[in-house]
């Protein structure tokens, strides 16, 4: 049996391509069952295989599979729908199951109005789907009708069977870096909040499942091993059970993974004791679900969180030296002018270093969508239409495109113009084993603004400035090489070759086998005249293709001047 797990693709294009290119995790837990049962199995990321239609054909053709299961968000199910169509058309036999997020919430939309579609997992897919792979393999199609968490058709009827039971021991799953490589991983399943915008509640309920601190640092070393060392977690709330998180933090530490990591939390789960752990275990961001400054709209979204835990954290996770980074909604019902304001005011009390302003949108498997199903008295047929999703505002006479497009630049304009201020002013705690980390996070914030995310955009005043204030506050603290590297780098662009010279040597005292350092003050010597001292640089790394393009240049003007 040949089983393609495909990941497809979206209808827009986003400004933020990272979050739409990357395979949900899910995936590769459901092929580790596959690959743990000896299944022929193989994942296919065609986040973006729309771009060479052409592609879609030949693969298929080439693979021929006899089972597709695609990972369906409510955004990416168009091309799921697309991609089963062709598939069907060059492999009549083949059997396309839709499982994910997207796919649970509306398999019996799927499964009426979609003939490609023969199968829905609904919910945790491992077990389910195995279950279901296992009866196909024997052509035992009378057992798929009791096959629990399996949505189907019967003689032109849509039927689902009883929802599965949630795997009691998320342990007991096959650890998927045994078989994959990916750097999303998950530690909790489920959360207990009831945020209104949110399919999270509805999909895994309101009981939260852990892996061991084991199980998930087995994973992260697995992945170490194979050189991935930087890892998003990607739990609803990371933070929730703070012993074993401090658990994880101190296995990361005793098996010595030089590793970092951002995780996503609430802001009523985190203290200064938990947040200790995790930066001295290489935690570098943590994003919080803050959504609005104004308490009503806050409210509204029934995200039960108070002015004061908001402010509490972020001060608390900056302090460790842990960007804090803030996830707002904007565009629900009752925002203005006003509460748009009220969120500028927590942007600035707050200071985050990095935020992600989002519109509000009505998915699936919330509640917001099962109140707009009934205000409107529309049904589940409204995604017949060709588009990703519904976006609040459409639905409210309140709120138009343009004034939605007004609040998002304000948002975003402001958040910008007091980005130098909210990096400048930053306070670190005074606790002596974290001075090599404060150096790192300092450097790191530098980096961002001169060459990383922020380098690019216009609205952020004085990005140099602020860049090399950030270097010189690292190397405050403690040597640290990305900072000798900046510093040098700008003095360099600057024209002043002594200076660059001057600090690079002093990061070259600290780290004498820094390529970059070592390659860079080669460059400067070799701007200044002096080619000989460029060569002792070069000469010390001859693995680098870089090093190599500087020796020839080096040798050249030693040979005209000989
Ligand atoms: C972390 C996270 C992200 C991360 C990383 C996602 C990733 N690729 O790993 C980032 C920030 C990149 C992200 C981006 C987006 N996210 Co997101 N994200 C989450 C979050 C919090 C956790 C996902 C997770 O890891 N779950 C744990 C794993 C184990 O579960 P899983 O991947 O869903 O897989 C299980 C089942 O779904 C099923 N399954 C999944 N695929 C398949 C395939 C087959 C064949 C089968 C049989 C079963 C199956 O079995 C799996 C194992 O049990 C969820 C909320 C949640 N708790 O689920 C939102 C969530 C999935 N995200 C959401 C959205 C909207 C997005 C974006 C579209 C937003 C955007 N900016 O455009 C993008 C989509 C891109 C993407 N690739 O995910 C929505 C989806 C709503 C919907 N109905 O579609 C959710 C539910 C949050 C919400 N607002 O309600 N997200
Ligand atoms: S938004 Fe976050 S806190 Fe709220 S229910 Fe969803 S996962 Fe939980």
């Amino acid at each position: 049996m040949k089983i393609l797990l495909i990941y497809p693709y979206f209808l827009e294009e986003r400004p933020d391509y990272e979050d739409v290119s990357v395979v949900p995790i899910g995936v590769y837990y459901v092929g580790a069952v596959l690959k743990k049962h000896n299944y022929d199995v193989e994942v296919l990321n065609w986040h973006n295989i729309n771009k060479r239609p052409e592609k879609i054909k030949q693969t298929l053709s080439e693979k021929n599979p006899d089972i597709i299961g695609f990972s369906v968000l409510h955004a990416n199910r168009w091309g799921a729908i697309e991609i089963s169509r062709i598939a069907k058309k060059i492999i009549p036999y083949v059997k396309i199951v839709f499982g994910g997020i997207g796919a649970t919430f509306l398999w019996n939309h799927f499964l009426t109005h979609f003939p490609e579609i023969d199968f829905i997992v609904c919910g945790e897919g491992e077990y389910t789907f195995l279950n279901l792979v296992k009866c196909l393999e024997q052509k035992n199609y009378q057992d798929i009708g009791n096959l629990k968490g399996i949505a189907f058709r019967k003689k032109g009827c849509v039927l689902k069977n009883p929802d599965a039971e949630l795997i009691a021991n998320l342990d007991e799953l096959p650890n998927p870096a045994q078989f994959f490589d990916y750097q999303h991983l998950s530690l909790t399943r489920g959360c207990f909040g009831k945020c209104r915008f949110c399919g999270s509640p509805h999909f895994w309920g309101p009981k939260v499942r852990s892996h061991s601190a084991k199980y998930f640092v087995d994973q992260l070393e697995m992945l170490y091993e194979k050189k991935i060392t930087f890892f998003y977690v990607s739990d609803d709330t990371f933070t929730i059970h703070k012993g074993r998180v401090i658990e994880v933090c101190r296995l990361i530490l005793d098996r010595k993974l030089k590793l970092t990591w951002a995780a996503v939390s609430r802001v009523d789960t985190v203290d200064k004791d938990l947040l200790y752990w995790m930066r001295k275990a290489g935690c570098i961001q943590i994003s919080y679900g803050v959504e609005s400054g104004s308490e009503k709209i806050r409210e509204f979204l029934n995200k039960k969180i108070s002015h004061d835990r908001i402010k509490n954290a972020f001060a608390l996770t900056t302090m460790y030296g842990i960007m804090a980074r803030a996830y707002f909604i904007y565009g629900s019902p009752g925002e203005s002018m006003s509460t748009i304001q009220e969120t500028i005011d927590l942007i600035q009390e707050i200071k985050p270093f990095s935020c992600m302003f989002y519109i509000l949108d009505i998915f699936p498997g919330t509640s917001l969508y099962k109140e707009y199903k009934k205000i409107f008295n529309v049904t589940d047929d409204i995604w017949l239409r060709r588009v990703e999703d519904i976006m609040y505002f459409e639905t409210d006479p309140d709120l138009s495109a343009g004034l939605i497009s007004e609040f998002g630049k304000k948002l975003r304009n402001c958040f910008y113009e007091n980005l130098p201020g909210f990096a400048l002013g930053v306070e670190l705690a005074d606790i002596k084993e974290f001075y090599p980390l404060h150096s790192d996070f300092c450097s790191r914030l530098g980096m961002t603004f001169d060459h990383g995310d922020y380098a690019h955009i216009k609205g952020i005043p004085e990005k140099g400035k602020v860049a090399e204030q950030l270097y010189r506050k690292s190397l405050e603290y403690y040597p640290d090489q990305r900072a000798y590297l900046g510093l040098g780098i700008m003095a360099q662009k600057q024209g002043a070759s002594h200076e660059s010279i001057k600090i690079l040597s002093k990061g070259i005292e600290h780290f004498p086998d820094n390529v970059e350092l070592n390659l860079c003050i080669s460059v400067s010597f070799m701007n200044i005249g002096e080619y000989k001292k460029a060569l002792d640089y070069v000469l010390k790394f001859p693995q680098s293709e870089y090093a190599h393009e500087l020796m020839s240049r080096c040798y050249k003007a030693l040979q005209k001047t000989a």
